[in-house]
């Protein structure tokens, strides 16, 4: 029997514009994967020529779901062009801010992008909800607990069925052989689906707080734009005070509650029923992973000592060799595009991101080469042409997977106390080996432990911020350099972030005042890349490989590795 394409464009619950397709065998075994980013904005494009100190509001709007982390890493590469130090206020609130972006942002991805690839909303239907609650009283000490409570979400969702309109619930694959979970835990899940999207508003209060807004928080180069006077007494200023200060502990407390009583109970409930995906989607998980570390402790310090998130690269499995990742080093990150749709001088040779050039060149058009099917209606996209608006970066010539597994399971080899713990206590209680973790489940839990430790952070950053603004530093930023003509002709600075989906730089070169060259190398870029000028597989097509698919015309399972990864695609073609 000949192979079967299965195409899935869009990919959806994912931010941008995301197009996989897959080669099934005659058992219906993926045996080729190929990712396309189908949409390209040209931010890098779009900076040229700009004030510098500008940039962060421009590249912030690449994307609204990781927000405020591409206006991090502007700031942080214009600061390390320009040479600003920036005060401790402003290491700590930018920690805070990035903390809980992390915290919301996980929260989202486990209910609402990725919690229908385990969860079958149709079955909580048939739920007894007296079973769901003394399953949630098990688990947690979560309030919301009664039969009452689950009954009443339960007649929701059947009204949503009656009406034949199943809203954010329709379009998907309900019923499919690959949902395991009973109906009880099914009803659990759809229960925290709707309560996690109001209590996700509450965690970014924190931004509208000390960054002005959310989505899209106010960054600036030398700090942050955000004043502190802790005389103030009002509630209604723009100042931090101690109003505002009990107000962000509330907020981070009642995050850490929600991520440990809610989401971190569920996922360990509901990973027990899918123990086989711990040996499903690993592809480069236990070969290449790619940390830049972040969390600084110290302001400007990306030193191993400063960092909470670790640095550090893994090759072809070796755990015991982390390798030192410089984002400075023009050998080490490299971006490829013989597979993408842009122009190099030189076709197959990889550009370090200071020498960058993203110039587009979408030459769709030669029939029977590039794709199948006519311009209007592609059915496949061909490998052995550009395919992809994504660029193919690669580290030391390796393709890498980054993200939050990269993270814990390069930390945990580090040895990082916190990361450590999280870990083993989790593998204890899911009752698996390390060796799960490179896999899509493992992704699920990294996240997971992740966004447990992020929650933590932000208490940490508030308590920080309140001491050092009591030993008297009410300092939040350095303006001794905002004037241009105190700057050199010419320079250049790179901005170092780990983002909520991986290892994010912002690379620029500053002439006579403006920009000169502007590049971005994103989470999502590195883990949804083409193949590069060698064939190696990006991230999401290498996790593909191997995976049996129970209905072909149903890639459920496509989507849950995939998924698992959390694409943004909007992020990653920029
Ligand atoms: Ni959008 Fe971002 C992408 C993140 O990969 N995290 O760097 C940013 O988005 O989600």
């Amino acid at each position: 029997m000949a192979n079967k394409k299965v195409v899935v464009d869009p990919v959806t619950r994912i931010e941008g514009h995301l197009r996989m397709q897959a080669v099934l065998d005659e058992n219906n075994v993926i045996v080729d994967a190929m990712s396309t980013g189908t949409m390209w904005r040209g931010l890098e494009v779009i900076l040229k020529g700009r004030d510098p100190r500008d940039a962060w509001a421009f590249v912030e709007r690449v994307c609204g779901v990781c927000t405020g982390i591409h206006a991090l890493s502007a700031v942080r590469a214009v600061e390390d062009a320009l040479g600003i130090q920036i005060p401790k206020n402003a290491n700590i609130i930018r920690n805070l801010m990035n903390a809980t972006l992390y915290s919301q942002d996980h929260l989202t991805h486990f209910y609402q992008l990725h919690g229908c690839d385990w969860i079958d909303v149709v079955s909580a239907l048939s739920a007894d909800p007296k079973k769901t609650s003394e399953i949630q009283q098990s688990i947690s000490t979560h309030a919301l607990s009664s039969p009452a409570y689950f009954k009443e979400v339960q007649d929701r969702l059947k009204a949503f069925v009656a009406s034949g309109q199943l809203g954010i619930f329709a379009n998907a694959y309900w019923g499919n052989p690959g949902y395991k979970l009973p109906p009880e835990i099914n009803l659990l899940g759809v229960t925290h689906y709707l309560e996690s999207l109001d209590f996700q508003r509450e965690i970014v209060k924190v931004h509208a707080i000390v960054g002005g807004k959310n989505p899209h928080p106010n960054y600036l180069v030398g700090g942050v734009p955000c004043p502190i006077n802790m005389s103030d007494t009002g509630a209604q200023g723009i100042m931090i005070n101690q109003v505002w200060m009990n107000f962000l502990r509330d907020v981070a407390k009642s995050t850490i509650r929600f991520i440990d009583e809610v989401y971190y109970p569920d996922l360990i409930a509901m990973q027990a029923y899918y123990k086989d995906w711990y040996k499903i989607g690993g592809g480069l998980a236990n070969k290449n992973l790619l940390c830049y570390g972040d969390f600084p402790a110290y302001a400007n310090d990306m030193s191993e000592k400063s960092l909470v998130m670790p640095n550090g690269a893994v090759i072809d499995g070796k755990f015991d060799q982390i390798l030192p990742v410089d984002l400075k080093d023009p050998n080490q990150i490299k971006e490829f595009v013989d597979h993408s749709w842009y122009s190099y001088p030189k076709p197959d040779e990889g550009l370090h991101p200071w020498e960058g050039i993203t110039d587009p060149n979408f030459d769709l058009g030669k029939a029977g080469v590039d794709y199948e099917g006519t311009k209007t209606d592609i059915k496949w996209l061909t490998t052995n042409a550009r395919y992809s608006w994504i660029k193919a970066p690669r580290w030391n010539g390796h393709a890498m997977e980054t993200g939050p597994l990269a993270r814990m399971v390069v930390a945990y080899a580090k040895k990082m106390p916190r990361q450590k713990e999280l870990v083993d206590r989790a593998l204890a209680q899911a009752g698996v080996p390390v060796e799960a973790l490179f896999s899509t489940l493992g992704r699920t839990l990294c996240r997971g432990l992740e966004a447990k430790m992020c929650a933590q952070l932000m208490l940490e950053y508030v308590d920080e911020l309140e001491a050092n603004i009591k030993a008297g530093d009410e300092v939040a930023a350095n303006m001794d350099k905002w004037e241009p003509s105190t700057w050199p002709k010419e320079c250049k600075g790179v901005g170092q972030c780990e983002a909520p989906r991986g290892a994010l730089g912002h690379w620029c070169v500053i002439k006579d005042g403006v920009i000169e060259n502007w590049q971005a190398v994103v989470p999502s870029t590195w883990n949804a890349s083409p193949r590069d000028t060698k064939g190696q597989l990006g991230a999401y097509e290498a996790a593909l490989l191997g995976t049996p698919v129970a209905v072909a015309d149903q890639p459920l399972e496509i989507l849950r590795t995939i998924h698992s990864f959390d694409p943004c695609l909007a992020c990653a073609t920029h």
